[in-house]
């Protein structure tokens, strides 16, 4: 597979700006995507954020695998982290989010009213890119008043937003981490759309998911498809098929592989192939 290894500087920036407001804030909502609910994952917000109360939420549930997001849930209840499924699409899980920020925050808001600073609860968003940390913002408002767009780097800089009579919500650009110990890790981020195609080999990339899918998921992908079988097929031979069922022909017979890889993630993307995630507990204790 590829090797991914960069760091765009506007994420050391980025860094740095959640590290100068982290002192105003009450609570952090880390948002993961819940199709890769473990690689999702930039440890380096434990060192950014450190004893900061922090939720975490697997948004876009909508998109996922229903079985595996609660394998999920009880993965990391099982190592005392309590994470709540949640979908700016749907609106499902929502209502929890705020009063769970609410509880983790305690009367830390009431006691400073007591001694005369009267100001409302701060709640700030951080998580990889493109994992609806601003439609989490915008939902939390009731408009959309943040920037979101179904791709990579949307957010530029912070920007300050108020529920009416409410909290205030620190919206941030995501961050990945300065390097992958894993190359699969890398990988998946990828699949989800979290690091940008330009600088993927896309191919390679659909190849490695329709092996994944193949494993994971072939009835889904058979469906989607109109192929009989996957089960005995290298990757590139499912995408070659694929490419081939859409008519994706060039001169000579050959399939626009290139075309064909872009199809199937794009089709992940948007959860045209099924609700599927990416990875269970099993694939990461390997
Ligand atoms: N299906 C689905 N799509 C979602 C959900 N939440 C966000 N999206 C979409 O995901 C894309 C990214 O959302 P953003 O809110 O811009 O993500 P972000 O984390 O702010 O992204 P950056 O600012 O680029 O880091 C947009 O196309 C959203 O409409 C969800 O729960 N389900
Ligand atoms: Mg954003």
């Amino acid at each position: 597979m590829q090797n991914l290894q960069w760091y765009p500087g506007h994420m050391a920036k980025t860094r740095r700006m959640i590290e100068d407001n982290l002192k105003m804030i009450d609570v952090v909502i880390e948002i993961l995507d819940a199709r890769i609910p473990y690689s999702g994952r930039n440890p380096n917000f434990d060192d950014i954020i450190k004893n900061k109360p922090r939720l975490l939420v697997l948004n876009k549930s909508d998109l996922a695998d229903k079985r595996r997001t609660d394998m999920w849930i009880k993965w990391y209840a099982d190592r005392g982290v309590r994470v709540i499924p949640i979908s700016c699409a749907t609106g499902a899980g929502l209502n929890k989010v705020l009063n769970e920020a609410n509880a983790l925050v305690g009367d830390k808001i009431e006691r400073e009213k007591e001694k005369g600073r009267n100001r409302t609860l701060r709640i700030m968003t951080v998580g990889i890119p493109n994992v609806g940390k601003s439609s989490l913002i915008n939902r939390l408002l009731g408009k959309a008043s943040a920037k979101t767009g179904d791709r990579p780097g949307v957010t530029r800089g912070k920007q300050w937003l108020k529920i009416k009579g409410g909290a205030e919500l620190l919206d941030t650009p995501g961050i990945l981490p300065p390097k992958f110990e894993d190359q699969a890790v890398a990988v998946r981020l990828a699949y989800t759309g979290a690091i940008k195609d330009e600088i993927m080999n896309t191919e390679l990339l659909a190849y490695s998911l329709c092996e994944y899918l193949r494993d994971n998921y072939p009835d889904e992908l058979c469906a989607r498809y109109k192929l009989d079988t996957v089960a005995e097929l290298k990757g590139y031979e499912v995408l070659e098929k694929i490419g081939r069922k859409r008519g994706f022909v060039i001169s000579g017979g050959e399939v626009d592989m290139e075309r064909a890889a872009n199809t199937v993630l794009d089709e992940l993307r948007g959860a045209k192939i099924g609700a599927v995630t990416l990875e269970t507990p099993d694939d990461i204790e390997e």
